[in-house]
């Protein structure tokens, strides 16, 4: 028997193609084989869609991933991911010991919370826009943070035995979720990631799986041409 929730209402997913916070939950609908309907918030358009009102009254925030689910709107990816987990447990995202929760919502926090912020798309446009710095040195911003970041993930996953086919142990779970996109990310802005053959093997036992590569951006239906 199913233990997962089930709700009449069609599950509708506020994104954007290369938006890594969307891609986390496109992952754990997908893991999670919960169908779900896409509405396209363009980043870019018209000074950005998610800046408009229609938005704004879904996530005042002004960031994607929002999520319809159960009569609500929930905003944040992990949170998002973390109320999955909780109404639709199977297949579970995170391990059932209190340590290994502990250690797999950390591994995602060094990327949601301390690594993606700083890059955000409009931290980069403040950088260009207000504070005037040229493409060059906003790379420059973006590669430092990416490096800082994904070298201490790296140091982490290499050294815990805790770490298996995938973030943590054989299955994947929230860790992996922030891990594919993040790497993605990383290669628009052609960081070097040489030095992370840890990240590189989990990010390719992950793409074997169809939840990741059916939620892949390129294969969104809103998906653009490459910069
Ligand atoms: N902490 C948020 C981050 C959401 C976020 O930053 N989304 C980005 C796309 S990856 C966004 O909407 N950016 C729009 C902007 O910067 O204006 C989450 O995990 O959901």
């Amino acid at each position: 028997m199913s233990t997962n929730a089930t709700s009449a209402e069609p599950v509708r997913l506020y994104g954007y193609w290369r938006s890594t916070a969307a891609w986390r939950v496109r992952l754990a609908l997908g893991l999670k084989g919960l169908a779900w309907q896409y509405c396209p918030v363009h980043l870019l358009r018209d000074g950005g869609e998610q800046r408009q009102p229609e938005f704004l009254r879904l996530n005042p925030q002004g960031l994607v991933p929002a999520l319809a689910i159960d009569g609500r709107v929930l905003t944040q990816s992990l949170a998002i991911i973390e109320y999955l987990e909780e109404t639709r447990p199977q297949p579970a995202l995170l391990p059932r010991d209190p340590a290994g929760r502990a250690r797999v919502r950390s591994l995602a926090q060094l990327v949601a919370s301390d690594l993606h912020p700083l890059n955000n798309l409009r931290v980069l446009q403040y950088l260009g826009g207000p504070l005037q710095l040229g493409e060059e040195q906003r790379n420059a911003w973006y590669r430092h943070w990416v490096a800082t970041g994904l070298a201490a993930l790296e140091a982490r996953l290499a050294g815990e035995p805790d770490t298996g086919r995938f973030c943590h142990g054989n299955a994947p779970g929230l860790a992996d979720c922030c891990l594919v996109p993040q790497l993605y990310n990383a290669r628009r802005y052609d960081c070097r990631l040489d030095d992370f053959p840890t990240l590189l093997r989990i990010e390719s036992a992950c793409l074997a799986l169809d939840a990741f590569a059916a939620s892949s951006p390129e294969r969104q239906p809103d998906a653009g041409p490459a910069r």
